[in-house]
């Protein structure tokens, strides 16, 4: 993690090595920079009626917004490796993953401002999202990924599927007790899983110092006889090398592999989060590790894009973006007769 950045000789090389070329990075570059500007398309709309005072109730968003601004980088270096028979479990911080797994982004935004067309017809919201054409799904409970993509996983084992689970979660919830008891049954049984914490430092307001007894999850991993990785969750050729070894492995009859991707959220943990826990030097010195910029400064420093190249490639990933949060705001609400169908009631 954190190497020196590889000089103009030794680039290409190491990113044959992580299993990406030209078109590749370009395409991380595109989905990175859609989720970005989904994101803050979303933020913008989730404000609108929440100032002066903040109310969560209020505005053509309601209830709780989780933005993953900043680790995008993850999402992209893991989920490009899946397939639509593959699984992804995530957690109450989700656009990202969804996006990047391929969930139609209209859908999910139209759920997110409570509509019909939304993935669950409006009924979920962020925290409950369910995409079955893409095996897509998330949960607001904290630590609920791992035994659920566990399941999944051995599901696939059991039916002789060559199909693999994902599960995210955040480096607080691998505080869970669920995280160990997935980690024994995984390796025990060998189960086709890859479990990617994203560190992004803060579980909530409570810094991880505070909150766990080691600096990092990994070696709990390691204990259980599952490999596991540290990569820089800010470079998504780091991320995507260490996530092809690993899927290729579950996929291939090997077993569980852990990965924990150093990140940060240079939103709040969730939209009106006073922020007082951290400084704003803090998350300038983050911003610089920023993956867009990062990405596109390697694809030009490698001749592989111009400005002419990227400006296009931001300007596709933004109309697609906006595009689908014109959708969901167009989209109808749900008719009230419909309330008590398709609910736990
Ligand atoms: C079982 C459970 N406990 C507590 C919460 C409240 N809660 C929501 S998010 C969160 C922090 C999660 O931190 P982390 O796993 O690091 O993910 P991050 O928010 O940093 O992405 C907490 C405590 C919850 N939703 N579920
Ligand atoms: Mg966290």
């Amino acid at each position: 993690m954190w190497r020196p950045e590889p000089s103009d000789t030794d680039l290409p090389g190491w990113i044959a090595q992580a299993g990406l070329d030209r078109e590749a990075l370009l395409d991380a570059y595109r989905q990175m920079c859609m989720i970005r500007v989904f994101e803050e398309a979303i933020r913008d709309r989730y404000w609108a009626g929440k100032t002066p005072d903040f109310n969560m109730a209020a505005g053509p968003i309601r209830g709780e917004m989780h933005l993953a601004v900043g680790q995008e980088a993850v999402a992209v270096g893991v989920c490009t490796l899946l397939t639509d028979a593959d699984v992804v479990v995530s957690t109450h911080r989700a656009h990202h993953h969804a996006l990047a797994k391929g969930v139609d982004p209209g859908r999910l935004a139209a759920e997110m401002f409570g509509k019909v067309t939304g993935l669950c017809r409006g009924k979920g919201g962020e925290m409950h999202l369910f995409a079955q054409n893409k095996r897509f799904l998330n949960s607001g409970i904290v630590g609920a990924s791992y035994p659920q993509a566990a399941g999944a996983a051995f599901s696939f084992q059991y039916r002789e599927e060559r199909n693999v689970a994902v599960a995210f979660s955040g480096e607080g919830a691998a505080n869970h007790g669920t995280f160990s008891e997935t980690l024994n049954t995984a390796s025990l049984w060998q189960l086709p899983l890859v479990i990617v914490i994203e560190d992004n430092l803060y579980a909530d307001s409570t810094p991880k110092w505070a909150a766990q007894a080691v600096n990092h999850h990994y070696p709990r991993a390691q204990v259980h006889n599952i490999p596991a990785y540290l990569v820089d969750g800010m470079d998504v050729i780091d991320v995507h090398a260490a996530a092809e070894s690993a899927i290729n492995r579950a996929r291939d009859g090997y077993g569980p592999t852990v990965i924990e991707a150093v990140c940060y959220r240079y939103r709040g943990h969730f939209e009106g989060d006073p922020g007082g826990y951290r400084t704003r030097e803090e998350v300038e010195l983050w911003e610089r590790l920023d993956p867009i910029p990062r990405l596109a400064g390697r694809l030009q420093r490698l001749g592989w894009a111009d400005d002419a190249i990227l400006t296009e490639l931001r300007r596709a990933a933004a109309a697609e973006a906006v595009q689908a949060v014109t959708f969901a705001e167009k989209s109808p609400l749900p008719n009230p007769v419909e309330a008590l169908t398709g609910v736990f009631a």
